[in-house]
Protein backbone atom coordinates (compact mmCIF):
# COMPACT_ATOMS: atom_id res chain seq x y z
CA UNK A 1 0.00 0.00 0.00
CA UNK A 2 2.52 2.38 1.17
CA UNK A 3 4.62 1.25 -2.47
CA UNK A 4 1.53 2.13 -4.60
CA UNK A 5 0.81 5.50 -2.57
CA UNK A 6 4.89 6.37 -3.09
CA UNK A 7 4.55 5.30 -6.93
CA UNK A 8 1.46 7.48 -7.37
CA UNK A 9 3.02 10.41 -5.90
CA UNK A 10 6.18 10.10 -8.22
CA UNK A 11 3.98 10.03 -11.43
CA UNK A 12 2.38 13.16 -10.36
CA UNK A 13 5.49 14.82 -9.21
CA UNK A 14 7.02 14.02 -12.51
CA UNK A 15 4.03 14.34 -15.15
CA UNK A 16 3.76 18.19 -13.38
CA UNK A 17 7.34 18.69 -13.64
CA UNK A 18 7.60 18.48 -17.32
CA UNK A 19 6.40 21.03 -19.95
CA UNK A 20 4.99 24.30 -18.59
CA UNK A 21 7.36 25.18 -15.66
CA UNK A 22 10.48 24.38 -17.13
CA UNK A 23 12.43 27.12 -14.78
CA UNK A 24 11.65 25.20 -11.72
CA UNK A 25 11.15 21.72 -13.04
CA UNK A 26 14.11 20.90 -15.51
CA UNK A 27 14.64 17.61 -16.85
CA UNK A 28 17.37 16.39 -15.14
CA UNK A 29 19.75 15.27 -17.31
CA UNK A 30 23.62 15.02 -17.19
CA UNK A 31 26.07 17.91 -17.76
CA UNK A 32 29.10 16.50 -16.73
CA UNK A 33 31.87 17.69 -18.93
CA UNK A 34 32.63 15.23 -21.62
CA UNK A 35 36.55 15.27 -21.91
CA UNK A 36 38.41 15.63 -24.80
CA UNK A 37 34.56 15.46 -27.25
CA UNK A 38 34.80 17.94 -29.94
CA UNK A 39 32.26 20.65 -30.50
CA UNK A 40 30.65 20.82 -33.44
CA UNK A 41 29.94 17.47 -33.78
CA UNK A 42 31.84 16.30 -36.67
CA UNK A 43 30.42 14.44 -39.87
CA UNK A 44 31.79 11.14 -39.26
CA UNK A 45 33.68 10.26 -35.77
CA UNK A 46 35.06 7.27 -33.96
CA UNK A 47 37.12 6.90 -31.14
CA UNK A 48 38.95 3.70 -29.52
CA UNK A 49 39.65 3.38 -26.46
CA UNK A 50 43.49 3.20 -26.74
CA UNK A 51 45.10 6.68 -25.52
CA UNK A 52 48.06 7.80 -27.09
CA UNK A 53 50.81 10.22 -24.75
CA UNK A 54 51.69 13.20 -26.10
CA UNK A 55 54.85 14.82 -24.93
CA UNK A 56 55.03 18.70 -25.52
CA UNK A 57 58.17 19.22 -25.46
CA UNK A 58 59.28 17.56 -28.82
CA UNK A 59 55.41 17.92 -30.27
CA UNK A 60 55.87 18.73 -34.07
CA UNK A 61 53.07 20.38 -36.50
CA UNK A 62 54.67 19.57 -40.10
CA UNK A 63 53.51 20.56 -43.40
CA UNK A 64 54.00 17.80 -46.20
CA UNK A 65 51.78 19.29 -48.81
CA UNK A 66 51.18 23.10 -49.62
CA UNK A 67 51.48 25.52 -47.09
CA UNK A 68 51.83 29.80 -46.49
CA UNK A 69 51.59 32.04 -43.82
CA UNK A 70 47.97 31.02 -43.16
CA UNK A 71 49.16 27.71 -41.96
CA UNK A 72 52.20 28.72 -39.90
CA UNK A 73 50.40 31.36 -37.91
CA UNK A 74 48.05 28.59 -37.78
CA UNK A 75 50.73 25.92 -35.71
CA UNK A 76 51.76 28.47 -33.95
CA UNK A 77 48.70 29.40 -32.39
CA UNK A 78 47.30 25.79 -31.90
CA UNK A 79 50.97 25.11 -30.31
CA UNK A 80 50.16 27.54 -27.56
CA UNK A 81 46.32 26.79 -27.57
CA UNK A 82 47.08 22.86 -26.66
CA UNK A 83 49.88 23.60 -24.73
CA UNK A 84 49.13 26.34 -22.16
CA UNK A 85 46.21 27.36 -21.78
CA UNK A 86 45.82 30.90 -20.02
CA UNK A 87 44.43 29.78 -16.94
CA UNK A 88 46.99 27.71 -15.90
CA UNK A 89 45.16 27.60 -12.27
CA UNK A 90 42.82 24.95 -13.80
CA UNK A 91 46.13 22.92 -15.51
CA UNK A 92 47.18 21.08 -12.26
CA UNK A 93 45.26 18.10 -10.96
CA UNK A 94 45.75 14.99 -8.64
CA UNK A 95 47.05 12.11 -10.17
CA UNK A 96 44.23 9.60 -10.81
CA UNK A 97 44.76 8.66 -14.61
CA UNK A 98 44.83 5.47 -16.67
CA UNK A 99 48.50 4.34 -17.89
CA UNK A 100 49.34 5.61 -21.15
CA UNK A 101 49.82 3.24 -24.35
CA UNK A 102 51.67 4.62 -26.89
CA UNK A 103 53.00 8.29 -28.28
CA UNK A 104 52.00 10.47 -30.82
CA UNK A 105 54.63 12.37 -31.94
CA UNK A 106 53.51 15.65 -34.34
CA UNK A 107 50.95 16.12 -36.36
CA UNK A 108 51.52 15.91 -40.02
CA UNK A 109 49.30 18.22 -42.52
CA UNK A 110 48.54 18.16 -45.49
CA UNK A 111 47.33 20.25 -48.05
CA UNK A 112 46.41 19.74 -51.39
CA UNK A 113 45.98 23.23 -53.37
CA UNK A 114 47.73 26.32 -52.35
CA UNK A 115 46.61 28.74 -50.61
CA UNK A 116 43.78 31.13 -51.32
CA UNK A 117 44.37 34.82 -49.95
CA UNK A 118 40.86 34.78 -48.73
CA UNK A 119 38.12 32.87 -46.97
CA UNK A 120 34.84 33.01 -49.43
CA UNK A 121 31.42 31.87 -49.46
CA UNK A 122 31.90 28.28 -50.79
CA UNK A 123 35.57 27.82 -49.71
CA UNK A 124 36.39 24.23 -49.21
CA UNK A 125 36.23 23.77 -45.11
CA UNK A 126 36.31 19.66 -45.28
CA UNK A 127 39.58 17.70 -43.59
CA UNK A 128 40.08 14.35 -42.27
CA UNK A 129 42.00 13.45 -39.25
CA UNK A 130 43.81 10.10 -38.28
CA UNK A 131 45.24 9.64 -34.79
CA UNK A 132 47.52 7.60 -35.25
CA UNK A 133 48.21 7.57 -38.06
CA UNK A 134 50.94 4.48 -39.49
CA UNK A 135 54.00 6.92 -38.99
CA UNK A 136 53.02 7.35 -34.71
CA UNK A 137 52.48 10.24 -35.75
CA UNK A 138 48.71 12.14 -36.27
CA UNK A 139 47.96 13.00 -40.30
CA UNK A 140 45.11 15.60 -41.01
CA UNK A 141 44.48 15.97 -44.66
CA UNK A 142 42.45 18.82 -46.75
CA UNK A 143 41.55 20.51 -50.14
CA UNK A 144 42.02 23.88 -49.03
CA UNK A 145 44.25 25.29 -46.16
CA UNK A 146 40.42 26.54 -44.59
CA UNK A 147 39.71 22.55 -43.97
CA UNK A 148 43.50 22.72 -42.60
CA UNK A 149 42.58 25.72 -39.76
CA UNK A 150 38.73 23.41 -38.99
CA UNK A 151 40.95 20.19 -38.83
CA UNK A 152 43.68 21.65 -36.19
CA UNK A 153 40.93 23.10 -34.03
CA UNK A 154 39.59 19.68 -33.92
CA UNK A 155 42.69 17.88 -33.00
CA UNK A 156 43.19 20.89 -30.64
CA UNK A 157 40.02 19.18 -28.78
CA UNK A 158 40.88 15.65 -28.54
CA UNK A 159 44.19 16.82 -26.43
CA UNK A 160 43.51 16.74 -22.75
CA UNK A 161 46.27 16.67 -20.11
CA UNK A 162 47.06 14.23 -18.12
CA UNK A 163 48.77 13.93 -14.26
CA UNK A 164 52.38 15.35 -14.36
CA UNK A 165 51.54 18.09 -16.67
CA UNK A 166 51.52 16.01 -19.68
CA UNK A 167 49.30 15.16 -22.48
CA UNK A 168 47.01 12.40 -24.38
CA UNK A 169 44.65 12.27 -26.74
CA UNK A 170 42.61 8.99 -27.69
CA UNK A 171 42.35 7.18 -31.51
CA UNK A 172 40.64 8.91 -33.42
CA UNK A 173 39.50 8.63 -36.93
CA UNK A 174 37.59 11.70 -38.21
CA UNK A 175 36.05 12.96 -41.98
CA UNK A 176 34.07 16.44 -41.50
CA UNK A 177 32.92 19.02 -43.77
CA UNK A 178 30.46 21.76 -42.85
CA UNK A 179 26.64 21.45 -43.48
CA UNK A 180 25.93 24.77 -44.43
CA UNK A 181 28.25 27.25 -46.18
CA UNK A 182 27.07 30.43 -44.92
CA UNK A 183 27.78 30.19 -40.54
CA UNK A 184 27.96 33.97 -39.14
CA UNK A 185 27.51 35.88 -36.40
CA UNK A 186 26.25 39.44 -35.88
CA UNK A 187 28.03 41.84 -33.96
CA UNK A 188 26.33 45.79 -33.89
CA UNK A 189 29.30 48.01 -32.83
CA UNK A 190 26.58 51.22 -33.30
CA UNK A 191 24.55 50.86 -30.46
CA UNK A 192 27.85 50.58 -28.08
CA UNK A 193 31.33 50.80 -29.23
CA UNK A 194 33.28 47.28 -29.19
CA UNK A 195 36.77 47.51 -28.81
CA UNK A 196 39.24 45.77 -31.55
CA UNK A 197 40.87 43.85 -28.89
CA UNK A 198 36.97 42.34 -27.69
CA UNK A 199 36.36 42.00 -31.83
CA UNK A 200 39.57 39.78 -32.16
CA UNK A 201 38.74 37.94 -28.71
CA UNK A 202 35.40 37.16 -30.45
CA UNK A 203 36.72 35.53 -33.65
CA UNK A 204 39.31 33.64 -31.82
CA UNK A 205 36.16 32.57 -29.86
CA UNK A 206 34.50 32.17 -33.41
CA UNK A 207 36.98 30.10 -34.67
CA UNK A 208 36.91 27.91 -31.92
CA UNK A 209 33.25 26.96 -33.00
CA UNK A 210 34.01 26.74 -36.84
CA UNK A 211 31.94 29.90 -37.58
CA UNK A 212 33.47 31.16 -40.68
CA UNK A 213 31.62 34.75 -40.91
CA UNK A 214 31.62 38.29 -38.99
CA UNK A 215 28.59 39.81 -39.94
CA UNK A 216 29.87 43.68 -38.83
CA UNK A 217 26.88 45.77 -38.07
CA UNK A 218 29.44 48.46 -38.27
CA UNK A 219 26.89 51.64 -38.36
CA UNK A 220 23.55 52.69 -37.31
CA UNK A 221 21.12 54.76 -36.13
CA UNK A 222 22.89 55.54 -32.74
CA UNK A 223 26.70 55.97 -33.81
CA UNK A 224 28.90 55.75 -37.54
CA UNK A 225 32.36 54.37 -36.12
CA UNK A 226 33.71 53.81 -39.48
CA UNK A 227 36.57 55.75 -40.12
CA UNK A 228 35.76 56.94 -44.16
CA UNK A 229 38.83 58.05 -46.23
CA UNK A 230 36.36 59.49 -48.65
CA UNK A 231 34.51 60.80 -46.35
CA UNK A 232 35.74 61.43 -42.88
CA UNK A 233 33.48 63.85 -41.78
CA UNK A 234 31.00 61.05 -41.58
CA UNK A 235 32.88 59.79 -38.37
CA UNK A 236 34.02 63.30 -37.34
CA UNK A 237 30.52 64.03 -36.87
CA UNK A 238 28.26 60.88 -36.86
CA UNK A 239 30.34 58.67 -34.23
CA UNK A 240 29.78 59.05 -30.05
CA UNK A 241 33.11 60.69 -29.57
CA UNK A 242 36.52 60.40 -31.38
CA UNK A 243 37.92 57.77 -29.38
CA UNK A 244 35.06 54.98 -30.30
CA UNK A 245 36.22 54.81 -33.90
CA UNK A 246 37.65 52.00 -36.14
CA UNK A 247 40.55 53.52 -38.23
CA UNK A 248 41.39 52.21 -41.55
CA UNK A 249 44.24 50.26 -40.06
CA UNK A 250 41.54 49.16 -37.25
CA UNK A 251 39.61 47.59 -39.79
CA UNK A 252 42.39 45.99 -42.11
CA UNK A 253 44.02 44.40 -38.26
CA UNK A 254 40.27 42.94 -38.18
CA UNK A 255 39.73 41.38 -41.30
CA UNK A 256 43.35 40.03 -41.31
CA UNK A 257 42.99 38.53 -37.83
CA UNK A 258 39.57 37.19 -39.23
CA UNK A 259 41.25 35.30 -41.96
CA UNK A 260 44.43 33.89 -40.29
CA UNK A 261 41.75 32.15 -39.20
CA UNK A 262 39.14 31.38 -41.97
CA UNK A 263 36.59 33.82 -41.05
CA UNK A 264 35.04 36.26 -44.04
CA UNK A 265 34.33 40.11 -43.09
CA UNK A 266 30.91 41.21 -44.51
CA UNK A 267 30.31 44.67 -42.99
CA UNK A 268 26.55 45.91 -43.21
CA UNK A 269 26.18 49.84 -43.94
CA UNK A 270 22.16 49.39 -43.33
CA UNK A 271 20.43 52.23 -45.51
CA UNK A 272 17.91 54.04 -46.33
CA UNK A 273 16.70 53.59 -42.66
CA UNK A 274 18.72 53.05 -39.77
CA UNK A 275 21.04 55.69 -41.21
CA UNK A 276 20.40 58.59 -38.67
CA UNK A 277 24.41 58.87 -38.05
CA UNK A 278 25.09 59.24 -42.00
CA UNK A 279 23.09 63.15 -41.68
CA UNK A 280 25.40 64.14 -39.56
CA UNK A 281 28.25 63.99 -41.84
CA UNK A 282 26.53 64.03 -45.34
CA UNK A 283 24.28 67.33 -45.10
CA UNK A 284 21.05 66.56 -47.71
CA UNK A 285 21.71 62.73 -47.82
CA UNK A 286 18.44 62.13 -45.14
CA UNK A 287 14.74 62.94 -45.69
CA UNK A 288 13.36 66.17 -43.69
CA UNK A 289 10.48 65.47 -41.77
CA UNK A 290 7.63 68.17 -42.20
CA UNK A 291 4.90 68.86 -39.98
CA UNK A 292 2.20 71.14 -41.09
CA UNK A 293 3.76 72.48 -44.25
CA UNK A 294 7.40 73.50 -42.35
CA UNK A 295 10.69 71.28 -41.87
CA UNK A 296 10.34 70.07 -37.69
CA UNK A 297 14.34 69.62 -37.84
CA UNK A 298 14.08 65.94 -37.72
CA UNK A 299 15.27 63.24 -40.15
CA UNK A 300 13.93 60.24 -41.62
CA UNK A 301 15.02 57.15 -44.32
CA UNK A 302 17.87 58.51 -46.83
CA UNK A 303 16.18 60.17 -49.62
CA UNK A 304 15.90 58.90 -52.61
CA UNK A 305 14.52 61.87 -54.51
CA UNK A 306 17.83 63.79 -55.42
CA UNK A 307 20.71 62.52 -57.95
CA UNK A 308 23.29 63.49 -54.78
CA UNK A 309 22.05 60.84 -53.07
CA UNK A 310 23.22 58.39 -55.67
CA UNK A 311 26.05 60.04 -56.25
CA UNK A 312 27.33 60.03 -52.72
CA UNK A 313 26.41 56.32 -52.67
CA UNK A 314 28.71 55.43 -55.63
CA UNK A 315 31.71 56.77 -53.85
CA UNK A 316 31.16 55.53 -50.38
CA UNK A 317 30.34 51.73 -51.45
CA UNK A 318 33.76 51.92 -53.76
CA UNK A 319 35.52 52.91 -50.85
CA UNK A 320 33.98 49.76 -48.95
CA UNK A 321 34.12 47.52 -52.26
CA UNK A 322 37.80 48.27 -52.24
CA UNK A 323 38.32 48.33 -48.30
CA UNK A 324 36.83 44.65 -47.67
CA UNK A 325 38.03 42.17 -49.39
CA UNK A 326 35.10 39.45 -49.37
CA UNK A 327 33.00 39.22 -52.46
CA UNK A 328 29.34 40.35 -50.33
CA UNK A 329 28.71 43.40 -48.88
CA UNK A 330 25.68 43.77 -46.16
CA UNK A 331 23.15 46.64 -47.73
CA UNK A 332 20.31 45.78 -44.98
CA UNK A 333 17.53 47.17 -46.32
CA UNK A 334 15.29 46.51 -43.09
CA UNK A 335 12.81 48.32 -40.97
CA UNK A 336 11.95 51.49 -43.28
CA UNK A 337 9.54 53.79 -41.36
CA UNK A 338 7.75 55.55 -43.71
CA UNK A 339 6.00 58.20 -42.02
CA UNK A 340 8.86 61.27 -42.41
CA UNK A 341 8.56 60.20 -46.24
CA UNK A 342 4.85 60.94 -45.84
CA UNK A 343 5.43 64.36 -43.96
CA UNK A 344 7.82 65.73 -46.74
CA UNK A 345 6.40 68.11 -49.95
CA UNK A 346 9.34 66.72 -52.24
CA UNK A 347 8.74 63.11 -51.56
CA UNK A 348 4.98 63.46 -51.84
CA UNK A 349 5.70 65.04 -55.43
CA UNK A 350 8.31 62.35 -56.35
CA UNK A 351 5.67 59.55 -56.10
CA UNK A 352 3.28 61.36 -58.05
CA UNK A 353 5.98 61.64 -60.66
CA UNK A 354 6.82 58.09 -60.31
CA UNK A 355 3.30 57.24 -60.46
CA UNK A 356 3.80 55.38 -57.21
CA UNK A 357 0.13 56.54 -55.85
CA UNK A 358 0.95 56.15 -52.04
CA UNK A 359 2.50 53.14 -51.78
CA UNK A 360 6.17 54.20 -49.94
CA UNK A 361 7.04 50.59 -50.33
CA UNK A 362 7.62 51.33 -54.27
CA UNK A 363 9.96 54.30 -52.81
CA UNK A 364 11.93 52.01 -50.75
CA UNK A 365 12.10 49.77 -53.31
CA UNK A 366 13.19 52.20 -55.81
CA UNK A 367 16.02 52.74 -53.73
CA UNK A 368 17.31 49.67 -53.41
CA UNK A 369 17.10 49.11 -57.05
CA UNK A 370 18.95 51.88 -57.71
CA UNK A 371 21.88 50.91 -54.78
CA UNK A 372 21.69 47.69 -56.21
CA UNK A 373 22.59 48.75 -59.64
CA UNK A 374 25.66 50.74 -57.97
CA UNK A 375 26.58 47.57 -56.47
CA UNK A 376 26.22 45.51 -59.82
CA UNK A 377 28.60 48.21 -61.01
CA UNK A 378 31.17 47.70 -58.58
CA UNK A 379 31.16 44.08 -59.30
CA UNK A 380 30.35 43.44 -55.85
CA UNK A 381 27.80 40.71 -54.01
CA UNK A 382 25.05 41.89 -51.56
CA UNK A 383 23.12 40.67 -48.40
CA UNK A 384 19.97 42.18 -47.58
CA UNK A 385 17.43 42.06 -45.17
CA UNK A 386 13.77 40.35 -45.77
CA UNK A 387 11.80 43.28 -46.19
CA UNK A 388 13.76 44.01 -49.29
CA UNK A 389 11.89 41.18 -51.36
CA UNK A 390 8.68 41.45 -48.96
CA UNK A 391 8.10 44.55 -50.60
CA UNK A 392 8.67 43.58 -54.18
CA UNK A 393 12.09 44.51 -55.23
CA UNK A 394 13.60 42.62 -58.15
CA UNK A 395 17.47 41.92 -56.91
CA UNK A 396 20.41 39.89 -58.79
CA UNK A 397 20.40 36.15 -59.31
CA UNK A 398 22.70 35.53 -56.67
CA UNK A 399 21.81 38.07 -53.85
CA UNK A 400 21.45 36.09 -50.58
CA UNK A 401 18.31 37.26 -48.54
CA UNK A 402 18.66 37.31 -45.10
CA UNK A 403 15.50 36.36 -43.11
CA UNK A 404 15.02 37.59 -39.41
CA UNK A 405 11.42 37.85 -38.83
CA UNK A 406 8.96 35.53 -36.87
CA UNK A 407 7.14 33.45 -39.00
CA UNK A 408 10.31 32.67 -41.10
CA UNK A 409 9.24 28.73 -42.14
CA UNK A 410 7.15 30.78 -44.91
CA UNK A 411 9.61 33.26 -45.82
CA UNK A 412 12.30 30.75 -46.02
CA UNK A 413 9.97 29.39 -48.31
CA UNK A 414 8.75 32.31 -50.35
CA UNK A 415 12.28 33.59 -50.77
CA UNK A 416 13.97 29.99 -51.63
CA UNK A 417 10.52 29.70 -54.07
CA UNK A 418 11.66 32.95 -55.81
CA UNK A 419 14.99 31.26 -56.38
CA UNK A 420 17.65 33.11 -53.73
CA UNK A 421 19.86 31.75 -51.78
CA UNK A 422 18.27 32.32 -48.21
CA UNK A 423 20.00 32.60 -44.42
CA UNK A 424 18.10 32.15 -41.03
CA UNK A 425 18.40 34.02 -38.21
CA UNK A 426 14.62 34.19 -36.78
CA UNK A 427 15.67 31.60 -34.15
CA UNK A 428 19.19 33.03 -32.85
CA UNK A 429 18.70 36.40 -31.50
CA UNK A 430 21.29 36.17 -28.50
CA UNK A 431 20.78 39.57 -27.32
CA UNK A 432 17.13 38.39 -25.51
CA UNK A 433 17.93 36.47 -22.78
CA UNK A 434 15.81 35.26 -19.76
CA UNK A 435 16.32 33.21 -16.76
CA UNK A 436 17.56 29.61 -17.09
CA UNK A 437 18.79 27.58 -19.68
CA UNK A 438 17.45 29.10 -23.24
CA UNK A 439 19.80 27.13 -25.60
CA UNK A 440 17.84 24.33 -26.34
CA UNK A 441 15.40 26.43 -28.40
CA UNK A 442 18.45 27.46 -30.75
CA UNK A 443 19.91 24.03 -30.88
CA UNK A 444 16.29 22.75 -32.24
CA UNK A 445 16.08 25.62 -34.50
CA UNK A 446 16.20 23.30 -38.12
CA UNK A 447 16.84 25.70 -41.02
CA UNK A 448 15.61 22.69 -43.53
CA UNK A 449 12.09 23.21 -41.42
CA UNK A 450 9.84 25.05 -43.83
CA UNK A 451 7.52 23.49 -47.13
CA UNK A 452 9.80 23.13 -50.15
CA UNK A 453 11.25 21.65 -52.89
CA UNK A 454 15.02 19.83 -52.63
CA UNK A 455 15.72 22.81 -55.16
CA UNK A 456 14.79 25.23 -52.63
CA UNK A 457 16.31 23.39 -49.59
CA UNK A 458 19.60 23.93 -51.38
CA UNK A 459 19.17 27.61 -51.40
CA UNK A 460 19.74 27.50 -48.02
CA UNK A 461 23.46 28.67 -47.62
CA UNK A 462 23.76 28.91 -43.61
CA UNK A 463 22.51 30.89 -40.98
CA UNK A 464 23.43 33.59 -38.61
CA UNK A 465 23.26 34.14 -34.45
CA UNK A 466 22.85 38.10 -33.98
CA UNK A 467 24.29 40.11 -30.83
CA UNK A 468 22.57 43.27 -31.11
CA UNK A 469 24.25 45.64 -29.28
CA UNK A 470 21.70 48.29 -27.26
CA UNK A 471 22.81 46.18 -23.88
CA UNK A 472 25.88 44.31 -24.78
CA UNK A 473 29.78 46.37 -24.68
CA UNK A 474 33.06 45.55 -23.87
CA UNK A 475 32.41 44.55 -20.89
CA UNK A 476 29.90 41.43 -21.03
CA UNK A 477 29.91 40.97 -25.23
CA UNK A 478 32.24 37.94 -24.71
CA UNK A 479 29.81 36.14 -21.54
CA UNK A 480 26.42 37.15 -23.14
CA UNK A 481 27.69 35.60 -26.44
CA UNK A 482 29.30 32.50 -25.66
CA UNK A 483 28.83 29.50 -25.45
CA UNK A 484 25.48 29.96 -26.44
CA UNK A 485 26.27 30.97 -29.99
CA UNK A 486 28.42 27.48 -29.99
CA UNK A 487 24.80 25.86 -29.85
CA UNK A 488 23.86 28.07 -33.74
CA UNK A 489 27.12 27.22 -34.76
CA UNK A 490 26.69 22.64 -34.52
CA UNK A 491 23.44 23.15 -35.73
CA UNK A 492 25.13 24.84 -39.02
CA UNK A 493 27.96 22.85 -39.09
CA UNK A 494 27.02 19.23 -37.94
CA UNK A 495 24.58 16.75 -39.60
CA UNK A 496 20.65 17.13 -39.52
CA UNK A 497 20.38 14.02 -37.24
CA UNK A 498 22.45 15.93 -34.58
CA UNK A 499 19.92 17.28 -32.81
CA UNK A 500 19.14 15.43 -29.46
CA UNK A 501 20.05 18.16 -27.01
CA UNK A 502 20.08 15.93 -24.29
CA UNK A 503 22.84 14.06 -25.74
CA UNK A 504 24.79 17.15 -26.69
CA UNK A 505 24.33 18.73 -23.12
CA UNK A 506 27.61 16.96 -21.58
CA UNK A 507 29.88 17.96 -24.93
CA UNK A 508 28.56 21.42 -24.51
CA UNK A 509 29.51 21.87 -21.12
CA UNK A 510 32.68 20.32 -21.62
CA UNK A 511 32.87 23.15 -24.71
CA UNK A 512 31.69 25.86 -22.90
CA UNK A 513 34.68 24.70 -19.74
CA UNK A 514 37.44 24.55 -22.65
CA UNK A 515 36.46 28.01 -23.48
CA UNK A 516 37.25 29.12 -20.15
CA UNK A 517 40.25 27.46 -19.79
CA UNK A 518 41.44 29.32 -22.82
CA UNK A 519 40.63 32.51 -21.39
CA UNK A 520 37.30 33.41 -22.46
CA UNK A 521 34.75 34.47 -19.71
CA UNK A 522 32.11 31.84 -21.30
CA UNK A 523 28.74 31.99 -18.70
CA UNK A 524 27.64 29.26 -17.45
CA UNK A 525 24.56 27.60 -19.60
CA UNK A 526 23.39 24.29 -17.93
CA UNK A 527 22.70 25.72 -14.44
CA UNK A 528 24.68 24.51 -11.70
CA UNK A 529 27.74 22.94 -12.10
CA UNK A 530 31.78 23.29 -12.20
CA UNK A 531 34.81 22.88 -14.41
CA UNK A 532 37.48 20.26 -14.12
CA UNK A 533 40.53 21.51 -14.75
CA UNK A 534 42.84 20.85 -17.71
CA UNK A 535 43.98 17.13 -17.32
N1 LIG B 1 18.89 47.00 -35.74
C1 LIG B 1 18.82 46.87 -37.05
C2 LIG B 1 18.17 46.17 -34.93
C3 LIG B 1 17.35 45.18 -35.49
C4 LIG B 1 17.33 45.08 -36.88
N2 LIG B 1 18.05 45.95 -37.64
C5 LIG B 1 16.56 44.29 -34.66
C6 LIG B 1 15.18 44.35 -34.67
C7 LIG B 1 14.43 43.51 -33.88
C8 LIG B 1 15.07 42.60 -33.08
C9 LIG B 1 16.44 42.52 -33.05
C10 LIG B 1 17.18 43.37 -33.85
N3 LIG B 1 18.30 46.33 -33.59
N4 LIG B 1 19.52 47.69 -37.84
C11 LIG B 1 16.54 44.06 -37.59
C12 LIG B 1 17.34 43.19 -38.46
CL1 LIG B 1 14.15 41.53 -32.13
Amino acid sequence: MAVTVAVIFLLCFFSTGRGNNQAHHEESYSTTPTRGQPWPMPQKYSVTTKTYDIDSNNFQFTASGQTCDILTKAFARYKTIIFSPQDTKLRFYPNRFNRVEEGVTGLNVKVQKPCEEYPFLGMDESYELMVPDSNGQATLSSVSVWGALRGLETFSQLITGTPGNGYKINGTTISDSPRFQHRGLLFDTSRHFLGTDVLKKNLDAMAQSKFNVFHWHIVDDQSFPYVSQAFPQMSQMGAYDQMHLYSPNDVKEIIDYARDRGIRVIPEFDTPGHSQSWGKGITDLLTKCYSKGTPTGTFGPIDPTVNSTFQFLNKFFTEIKNVFPDKYVHLGGDEVSFSCWQSNPNITEFMKQQKFGTNYAKLEEYYMQKLIDIMNGLDKGYLIWQEVIDNGAKVKADTVVEVWKGGWQAEMGKVTGLGYQSLLSSCWYLNYISYGSDWNKYYLCEPYNFKGTEAQKKLVIGGEACMWGEFVDDTNVISRTWPRASVVAERLWSAQSVNDSKAAAPRLEEHRCRMVRRGFQAESINGPGYCTPEY
